[in-house]
């Protein structure tokens, strides 16, 4: 039987349908609006237009019902418009908007950085901070190192994304289209490289590891650095799984030197691997958190968790924003955490992440091109590649990519090289959705 859920008065059936060509009118009409009314550089992935979402379907203003294996970039991992935040947000819009928290607190703000010291790793004593966007909390990250340790470079990692502000594009490694045009960018940024298993040659990640820290010291010298920021799993580079002991044998570096390790876990956080943030996997302890996307529902807020002696050592004042933690983002990420907790959806992760593996494994048997399956939970992605040579097949994945949009399937790829499909499906998805979503893609790949 095919499930229903109620989003806002709509009944939302759980199922693909499509009922006009993808875009549909209406979907056609609007997006000329937008190409005349927004600029070219704010592009869009799926030709349509949403109206209603939730559970794991998005219906289109024509109509049309979308099977969901986004979550909107990994944020709405509760599922859209999840009744729970719905009614938390809902209870706070009657109360007040708004008041600056640092003008006049209120108790969400700080229920939320109690959370978050909570279910971050660390048994130390914590601090939060929060902020609006991704971007914003790497920014502050970097602020609370550089000021912490009095110490100026930033050492990041190739294929690293870390959003679009000019000291997170200065952070990010790729240039189109991320920074090209976009320059000049913030000092005191460098580059080394990490752990690809699947195109470095067989380093284990205690080497590669080796050659990232030998980099910094023949380089920087380890006394420059302020912090290293780091993606546990790097996401719109590719879900790049480091090998083990990349992560850690860094860690125990940083420590050994006073550098501060950040863990970027925007995209790779919050129940989004079957664990509350991926470096949990390796128990691996950073001294500071990024955390953003799955953090609040789909409402914007973002995090800095860290130490308390990194996150309290700048003045008074010295962060902040008028925005930041606004009271209706932190009544949905309280419900979101809740959601998380009270619905069993870091266990439903793992299982989202054994049926993706299971399928694509199985696929990746009669299919070379498929060059490597990986990730962690709900966090999967498939590497496509030119069987023979092993170079990365962006026009595949393209393809497929574009096959599933107008066959139902909300897709998205990601990869330095253009060459990897991600799965982000909201952790509310049944597996029924899920399967079906998975032979589109087969099918994509098969007519390809
Ligand atoms: N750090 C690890 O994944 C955002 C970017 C989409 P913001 N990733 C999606 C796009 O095209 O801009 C991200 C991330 C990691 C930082 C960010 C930045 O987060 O909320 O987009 O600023």
């Amino acid at each position: 039987m095919t499930a229903h859920i109620t989003v806002g008065g709509t009944d939302l059936v759980q199922e693909r349908r499509l009922v006009t060509g993808i875009p549909g009118p209406r979907s056609r009409e609007i997006l000329e609006r937008k190409e005349a009314a927004v600029a070219r550089s704010v592009g869009h992935t799926l030709p349509i237009v949403a109206d209603v979402a939730g559970g794991g379907t998005l219906l289109d203003v024509d109509g049309n019902s979308f099977i969901d294996l986004g979550s909107g970039i990994a944020v709405t991992s509760v599922g859209n418009s999840n009744p729970r935040v719905v009614r938390a947000v809902r209870d706070q819009l009657d109360r007040f908007t708004h008041t600056a928290f640092t003008v006049v607190p209120y108790e969400s703000y700080i229920a939320v950085a109690e959370k978050l010291n909570q279910i971050t790793p660390g048994d130390f004593t914590k601090r939060t901070a929060l902020f609006n966007s991704g971007s914003e909390a790497v920014e502050n990250a970097v602020k609370i190192a550089r000021h912490a340790t009095g110490r100026q470079a930033i050492v990041a990692f190739e294929h690293s994304f870390h959003g679009r502000t000019n000291l997170a594009m200065a952070l990010t490694a790729k240039s189109a289209p991320y920074k090209q045009g976009f320059g000049p960018f913030a000092p005191e940024i460098y580059r080394v490289s990490g752990s690809y298993p699947y195109r470095d040659g067989g380093l284990t990640g205690q080497e590669a590891a080796r050659r990232a820290i030998e980099h910094i010291e023949n380089e920087l010298g380890s006394q420059s650095v302020a912090a290293i920021i780091i993606e546990p799993i790097q996401g719109e580079g590719g879900f790049i799984v480091p090998a083990e002991g990349f992560l850690s044998t860094l860690r125990e570096w940083t420590e050994c030197n006073g550098i501060v390790f950040i863990a970027d876990e925007i995209q790779s956080g919050f129940a989004r691997t079957g664990m509350w943030f991926a470096v949990d996997h390796e128990g691996v302890v950073p001294d500071l958190i990024t955390m953003a996307k799955g953090i609040a529902g789909g409402l914007p807020l973002s995090a800095v968790t860290g130490r308390a002696e990194l996150m309290d050592a700048a003045q008074v004042g010295g962060l902040g924003g008028t925005y930041g933690g606004n009271p209706l983002a932190c009544a949905a990420a309280l419900a979101t955490i809740e959601s998380y907790e009270e619905d069993g959806l870091l266990e439903r992760a793992r299982r989202i992440g054994d049926i993706l593996t299971d399928r694509f494994t199985e696929l990746q048997r009669a299919d070379p091109r498929i060059g490597q399956v990986r990730g962690r939970g709900a966090m999967i992605a498939i590497e496509l590649v030119d069987p023979d040579t092993l170079s990365p097949d962006p026009a595949l994945t393209s393809k497929v990519v574009k096959y599933a949009h107008q066959n139902g399937v909300i897709l998205l790829a990601c990869g330095t090289y253009g060459n990897v499909i991600r799965f982000l499906p909201p952790l509310t998805i049944e597996d029924p959705l899920l399967h079906e979503g998975i032979g589109i893609v087969a099918d994509g790949l098969a007519r390809s």
